[in-house]
């Protein structure tokens, strides 16, 4: 991505995820914010984007990170909010096994606790090693954990798939995790 797309996508993730008030914006229901309300609380913080560079960071995000409503009138981040956001998705069944990438230095504490949401609104797994490797290398060392989602939708735990392919779950205690 060039270098701009990925600035203006940095600055996105901050103002739909997590600091909209940094800007003046507030999100609606679900995390959405009008385009127009967006582009212009930007332009008067001296971030100015044009419509086509919004379009542009949503088209070739490398996670595919934010979405247009249907009709194109407003924009959301699809996950990772740390505002209080109710984001719509709806129950699904995730595969037999999913994958959480993240780093040594917090093995002991996710083998004694399992793995929390912290700072975030769910646990983030992913349905493919590759991924998780790639989100693990963000902390560090990267260690990819196995994660027993059958047994847990079997005893009850709920999963959600956000729009960009992340799988979303409140919790995940320690005996569903398989240390490789
Ligand atoms: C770890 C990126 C100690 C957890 C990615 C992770 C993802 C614990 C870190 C998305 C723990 C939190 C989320 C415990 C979990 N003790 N550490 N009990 N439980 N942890 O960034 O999953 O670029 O909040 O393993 O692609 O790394 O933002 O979560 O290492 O989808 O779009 O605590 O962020 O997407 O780190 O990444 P994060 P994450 P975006």
């Amino acid at each position: 991505m060039e270098k701009q797309v990925i600035q203006i996508s940095k600055f996105l993730s901050l103002v739909l995820r997590h600091q909209p008030e940094l800007i003046g914006l507030s999100l609606a229901e679900a995390g959405w914010v009008a385009v127009h309300d967006l582009l212009a609380a930007c332009r008067r913080h001296g971030k100015t984007i044009s419509l086509e560079q919004l379009q542009e960071v949503v088209a070739t995000n490398d996670k595919k990170r934010f979405s247009f409503s249907e009709d194109g009138n407003l924009i959301r981040a699809n996950q990772g909010h740390s505002v209080k956001v109710e984001l719509g998705y709806e129950p699904a069944t995730p595969p037999v096994t999913l994958f959480h990438g993240t780093a040594e230095r917090f093995l002991a504490s996710i083998k004694s606790q399992g793995l929390l949401k912290g700072e975030r609104h769910h646990v983030h797994l992913s349905a493919d090693i590759e991924t998780a490797t790639k989100v693990g290398q963000r902390h560090g060392k990267p260690i990819v954990l196995h994660i027993d989602a059958e047994k847990m939708q079997q005893d009850g735990f709920t999963f959600y798939l956000s729009t960009n392919g992340v799988w979303l779950t409140e919790h995940v205690p320690v005996p569903y995790l398989m240390f490789l």
